[in-house]
């Protein structure tokens, strides 16, 4: 039983400590400056949104790299307790809409998603595959890294043994990969992870990319589906207040597309709209970029066109 109307809860995440540009924190604060509460009760939606969350601050001196990774502690933390307020609303039955915030915030939500729905697929829309591990990672940036630790591979840190790893990687599939470093492409390959990169866009078109993307890892469409959208997937001349744009992305339509598609099958359980920084770029490329994490979230919810 499904009361209506549906209630979807706002989870804003102001956090940049998976990577190293600021800026990226006040990716949710414009998104819901711009109207997104109001937009989504249009579509008849009841909307919750309890204000952006206040993280505990970590500086610094108290938090030295682990290895090469960056603010272990801060991100430990911080996703931690995104994935007990993700997993609360689930597990009221809400539909969490989390807004970053940096990528790594989705080991928080991802994780809270898999605490009411252990079943759920997860459906990862972006540039970069986000899988490296404590052994392949150049960066040390952890936006680069949940959906190793969603998965379980690589050694382990202790500073992030909260995270159990509750995805199984036939239960996960990528659109719109190209910029995936060597390691992580031996990653992909040794766990017969499904990616379709934008070569596969290409290729087959985005009706039937989504299709095969479901088909492998939703075949009877009966598991839930989070679907954790990184804005630097669309092209940058679509969304370009982002850290880390990489040029030949999905058009403003293939992204929408997507969302399109998963709303179609009913199944979502889960939002998240990451990666949005508006300190990147000209003013009018801001809004542009606002704009577009606003509309992805509305067809993910069901705005339809006709
Ligand atoms: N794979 C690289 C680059 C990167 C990943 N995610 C973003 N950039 N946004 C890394 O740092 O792990
Ligand atoms: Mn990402
Ligand atoms: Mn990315």
């Amino acid at each position: 039983f499904i009361p209506e109307p549906r209630t979807v809860a706002i989870v804003g995440c102001p956090f940049s400590g998976g990577q190293p540009k600021l800026g990226v924190d006040q990716g949710p604060i414009h998104l819901v400056e711009a109207g997104l509460i109001s937009q989504l009760e249009e579509l008849g939606w009841k909307v919750k949104f309890d204000g952006h969350h206040q993280f505990e601050e970590i500086n610094a001196a108290a938090d030295p790299p682990i290895g090469i990774l960056k603010n272990p502690r801060l991100v430990s933390r911080v996703t931690e307790a995104v994935a007990k307020a993700v997993g609360a609303h689930a597990a009221q039955g809400e539909l969490p809409l989390t807004l970053g915030g940096d990528h790594s915030l989705a080991m928080g939500t991802i994780s809270g998603t898999l605490m009411k729905y252990p079943d759920a697929c997860v459906v990862w829309i972006d540039a970069h595959a986000d899988i490296n591990t404590v052994e392949t990672t150049g960066s040390g940036n952890i936006h680069g890294m949940p959906v190793s630790f969603l998965l379980g591979i690589g050694s382990k840190v202790d500073e992030f043994s909260w995270v159990k790893p509750l995805l199984k990687a036939d239960r996960l599939v990528y659109i719109g990969l190209r910029d995936i470093d060597a390691g992580e492409k031996k990653i992909l390959r040794d766990n017969n992870i499904k990616a379709f990169s934008m070569h596969e866009v290409d290729k087959y078109g985005i009706g039937k990319v989504v299709d095969m993307a479901l088909d492998h890892v939703n075949p009877n469409r009966d598991r839930p589906i989070h679907l954790s959208f990184d804005v630097d997937a669309l092209d940058p001349t679509v969304a370009p207040s982002t850290g880390t744009p990489v040029r030949g992305g999905l058009t403003f339509r293939e992204g929408h597309y997507i969302c399109e598609a998963i709303s179609e099958t009913g199944l979502l359980v889960a939002l998240d709209i990451m990666e949005v920084n508006p300190s990147l770029a000209d003013p009018a490329s801001v809004k542009q970029t606002v704009a577009v994490g606003c509309s992805l979230a509305r067809s993910a919810l069901g705005e339809t066109l006709l």
